[in-house]
């Protein structure tokens, strides 16, 4: 489970990150501070299954569950990025692995095109919206049109299917033959043989692609700036827009780290666990003024539809002990996965190992005590032991 920071230079890619996973990395008011993408991991929360039973799992916080995901940051884009502008595209290909994007907007207008400062509410925020879709979808038109009159005869020759071919061209973006499938409907190019599309086809096709392969959220990000001056500029017929500070996220896990207050990411308030001097009061006071003001800072919240909102998935806990809610060692709820909503328990069982997958007799469902079959649906919060004859 993979997401992905992209947007313009200087939009708060990076602090963003920096805010999720804590990590060193650089971040600065100039365009291009990151070259090389940033990969680490980020939590999202979900609501223990523990609470329902008397004694607490110990892997939660005051009832919240807080699920690894990798999360990956990288190189600003500036519009005509496919055509080598700015970085160029060879900083797409990091964006290659992730399953959603949270597209960092300077939603204070105070970044060019290009991503160099300029005064607050100058520039055009408006306008960064629709730039990436473009890009995607160019960078993966370029990728899925190299060597294509010669692949689209060898289809038509040798009868391969066609959303095969689209999926293997472009594997390398991350898109398998379930997202090629849905865009060949999605643009009615099931219908034309492959040797006959048109430049603007496979565009079409592109930005089918797009979509259903790197689905999208909005961090209208900076909104500490003269009172969110340029969120409602940041608009998207399609998209969830999700205004966010990330500055405000960083500074209150910094000063968290170092016990100045307590905080749980996400929450719309913090305490002060020391005495403070005048400059951290100062600071924390403006940020208290935000939270009061926009009821978090947004970056949470981010993550979290991103991968139950975007992505559709699903928290589920395997367990060995479906009396105890344990593993062998005793440990209640040890695990936490993410799947896909729709997800079986046969699946869960590939999850947890091939040989459980292949050995699968049965599923339990710890709540109920009731056996479950291969093919039901799991669902979120299911504590689920998994009965296999592998060893
Ligand atoms: N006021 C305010 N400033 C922010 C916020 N997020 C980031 N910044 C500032 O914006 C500037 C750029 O931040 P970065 O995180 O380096 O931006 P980036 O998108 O990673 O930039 P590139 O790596 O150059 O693409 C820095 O000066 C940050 O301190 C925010 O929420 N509010
Ligand atoms: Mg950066």
């Amino acid at each position: 489970m993979t997401l992905g920071l992209a947007g313009k230079p200087n939009a708060g890619k990076s602090t963003f990150f920096k805010s999720v996973t804590m990590a060193d990395v650089e971040i600065a008011n100039y365009p291009f501070t990151t070259i090389h993408a940033n990969h680490g991991v980020a939590y999202i929360q979900t609501p223990c299954s523990c609470m329902e039973r008397d004694n607490r799992c110990g892997k939660c916080k005051d009832g919240i569950r807080y699920v690894p995901i990798d999360i990956i940051d990288v190189a600003g884009l500036v519009p005509d990025a496919h055509k080598g502008k700015g970085l160029g595209n060879a900083f797409l290909d990091d964006l290659r692995q992730a399953q959603a994007i949270i597209h960092v907007v300077d939603a204070s207008a105070s970044t060019d095109a290009e991503g160099n400062p300029i005064d607050p509410g100058s520039g055009n925020p408006a306008a960064d919206i629709e730039f990436l879709d473009y890009e995607l979808e160019m960078w993966m038109f370029e990728i899925l049109n190299r060597n294509w009159s010669k692949l689209s005869r060898k289809i038509k020759a040798e009868g391969i299917k066609i959303e095969e071919a689209v999926a293997d061209q472009l594997s390398g973006a991350g898109v398998t033959i379930e997202h090629a499938n849905y865009a060949l409907h999605d643009s009615d190019l099931y219908s034309v043989e492959p040797t006959k599309w048109s430049e603007d086809d496979m565009i079409k096709l592109c930005r089918s692609i797009r979509k259903e392969s790197k689905p999208m959220i909005i961090a209208a990000n900076k909104f500490d700036v003269l009172d969110g001056l340029g969120i409602s500029l940041v608009q998207s017929d399609e998209k969830t827009i999700i205004p966010t500070s990330a500055a405000a996220e960083l500074a209150l896990k910094s000063a968290a780290k170092t016990g100045i207050i307590r905080y749980t990411p996400g929450a719309g308030s913090f305490e002060v666990a020391t005495e403070l001097n005048p400059a951290q009061e100062k600071g924390l006071n403006a940020v208290q003024h935000l939270l009061e003001t926009h009821g978090s800072t947004g970056v949470q919240e981010c993550i979290n539809r991103a991968v139950f909102e975007l992505l559709d998935m699903i928290v589920v806990y395997p367990v060995e002990d479906e009396g105890k809610w344990t593993n062998k060692t005793g440990d209640m709820l040890p695990d936490a996965y993410l799947m896909k909503r729709g997800s079986t328990c046969k699946d869960m069982a590939y999850r947890i190992h091939t040989d459980i997958g292949d050995h699968f007799l049965y599923a339990v469902d710890a709540r109920t005590k009731m056996r479950l079959a291969e093919k039901h649906e799991l669902q979120n919060g299911d504590v689920i032991k998994i009965v296999s004859t592998a060893k």
